[in-house]
C-alpha cells in the first residue's frame, strides 16, 4: 500500500540497521535488555575506531545496539555526561556508501566522517552529523565486499 500522496514514490535503499543506544556500563544494560526484549545478546565486541562497547540484540524486523564507552574520551562518554544515557544514533544500512557519501556532499551536509571507518559486524561505517539530520546521529553502514 502506498501511504503517500504522490502515486509516484518510491521507497528508500536505506534499511533501519540497528538503533543505538548509549549505556554507562555495558553488562547491566545487557541483562536489562535482554529481559525487556526477550531475546539473548549477541555480537559483543570492542570497536576500538569509535572507542566504544557494543552488544546487539535482535527484533523481527532490526537491533538494537548498546554501546557502552571504553574511555572517558570517546564520544559516547561525552555523549553521556552531557545528556545522560539513552536514544544516541540511528544506523542505516546502505548499499553503495560510497555513493551515498557523494551524494551527501553534494546536498552540502555535514558528514563527521569523508571516508568510511570500520565499524562492528564486518561493516564500513560513517556518520552524518545531527546538527544535518534534525537533531539524529545517523550512522550509515555497508558490509564489506
Ligand atoms: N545525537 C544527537 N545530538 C548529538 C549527539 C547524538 N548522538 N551527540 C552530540 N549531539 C549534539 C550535542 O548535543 C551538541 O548540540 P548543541 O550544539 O545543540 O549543544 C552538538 O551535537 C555537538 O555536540 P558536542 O557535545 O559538542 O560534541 P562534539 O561536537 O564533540 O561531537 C559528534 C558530536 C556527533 C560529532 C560526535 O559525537 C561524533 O563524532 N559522533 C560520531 C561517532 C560516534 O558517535 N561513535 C560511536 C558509535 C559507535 C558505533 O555504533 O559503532
Amino acid at each position: 500500500m502506498n501511504h503517500h500522496n504522490n502515486s509516484t514514490s518510491t521507497s528508500s535503499t536505506w534499511q533501519v540497521d540497528h538503533i543505538g543506544i548509549a549505556v554507562a556500563l555495558l553488562d547491566p544494560a545487557i541483562e536489562h535488555y535482554e529481559t525487556l526484549l526477550g531475546t539473548h545478546h549477541y555480537g559483543r565486541e570492542r570497536v576500538s575506531s569509535q572507542d566504544v562497547e557494543v552488544a546487539f540484540l535482535d527484533t523481527p524486523t532490526s537491533r538494537i545496539e548498546l554501546l557502552a564507552p571504553l574511555n572517558p574520551e570517546s564520544s559516547v562518554a561525552k555523549f553521556i555526561n552531557k545528556r545522560g544515557e539513552g536514544m544516541h544514533h540511528t544506523a542505516f544500512l546502505v548499499p553503495d556508501i560510497q555513493s551515498e557519501l557523494d551524494r551527501i556532499n553534494t546536498l552540502g551536509w555535514e558528514l563527521i566522517n569523508q571516508q568510511p571507518i570500520s565499524g562492528s559486524q564486518d561493516k564500513w561505517i560513517v556518520f552524518l552529523h545531527p546538527k544535518s539530520a534534525h537533531g539524529v546521529l545517523i550512522e550509515l553502514c555497508a558490509y564489506k565486499k
